[in-house]
């Protein structure tokens, strides 16, 4: 009974709201004066897109707050209403925790950007150059270079030097072994982003061989790396996936993910995000601004937005 004399007088309201949105020319409802919440991860480009997009969306008077998140558990974040979006989905690393929270309800695709991925172990050119591996990048090569690979704590062993745990757990520990590797090389963990580029930098001047962990888009696209090239991916041939654990990475793509409630909350910031559309030269340079010409992540965003006005004032129109 109270429903039914309701409904009149909110289709009344409705309709009074249409026609005076049609008169003054007005589209749709503002965005919230909620914060629009943006994780920041452990790797540069992530940290300085992050504040490129907080500025963007406070161009367009949005409220914008940053929170240090887990780059797995962001999924079930983002799911919750915790975060609002996530600006860099690697397809390797992160395409089964956004896909599993997707399945769950919560978090919804809000676009793929041009540039492609790829997430991988690799080597700097000069190790190729000086021919510390014969045979790379094909992985095969492996078999037989162990000896210039070794480290103080690789126990005689060849090294590895993978990214911090957080990002893919076990599964390079795990492809030694499918790969028949694992009595000539071990896997380190490095504690962040830096010690990878810390190694790259000491292993040049001590003139050693070094297998990193490393990935494209990135700074040292600009740098001469090579990634080595493993058995093809394929859905599933992964450890964690049930599959025997003999493939290297996918050729990824790298996505946008957003809380389902962000185009209804912040319909011209979700818009805005849903342009956002970043090249491999834009998420390299990115990165650049930070490992290369050491600034600060903030100082990096401004830079770009300032001197990039041309790519995104159009996404925020
Ligand atoms: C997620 N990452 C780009 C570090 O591989």
């Amino acid at each position: 009974m109270k429903l039914r004399s309701f409904k009149p007088l909110g289709a009344v309201l409705a309709a009074g709201l249409i026609s005076l949105s049609a008169a003054t020319g007005v589209a749709r409802a503002a965005d919230s004066t909620q914060p629009i919440v943006i994780p920041i991860h452990n790797w540069s480009s992530q940290i300085v897109m992050a504040y490129v997009l907080g500025g963007m969306f406070e161009s367009m008077g949005n409220n914008v707050e940053y929170v240090p998140a887990d780059s797995q558990a962001v999924y079930e974040s983002i799911r919750n209403g915790d975060v609002t979006i996530s600006h860099e989905v690697w397809q390797s690393t992160f395409g089964k925790s956004f896909y599993n929270a997707m399945q769950k309800g919560g978090v919804i695709d809000a676009g793929t950007h041009s540039a492609t991925t790829l997430e991988e172990m690799g080597v700097p050119n000069w190790v190729i150059e000086q021919n510390l591996c014969p045979g790379l990048p094909n992985w095969e090569a492996l078999a037989d270079c162990h000896e210039n690979f070794t480290t103080a704590d690789s126990g005689g062993k060849g090294r590895w030097l993978e990214g911090p745990q957080s990002w893919h757990g076990d599964l390079m520990p795990e492809r030694l072994e499918a790969l028949g590797l694992a009595d000539k090389w071990t896997v380190k963990f490095a504690g962040g982003a830096d010690a990878l580029w810390t190694e790259l930098a000491s292993a040049k001047k001590e003139g050693r061989g070094t297998i990193v962990f490393n990935w494209t888009p990135n700074f040292t696209d600009a740098d001469g790396f090579t990634f080595i090239e493993f058995p093809e991916y394929y859905e599933g041939c992964r450890k964690s996936d049930g599959g025997d654990g003999k493939c290297g990475s996918p050729k990824g793509w790298l996505k946008k993910a957003a809380n389902y409630k962000f185009p209804r909350t912040h319909p011209a910031a979700y818009t805005a995000f849903s342009r956002v559309d970043f090249s491999t030269k834009q998420i390299g340079e990115m990165a650049a601004l930070v490992d290369t010409d050491k600034m600060d992540h903030k100082d990096a965003a401004k830079k770009w937005l300032a001197d990039n006005e041309g790519v995104w004032q159009p996404w925020v129109k």
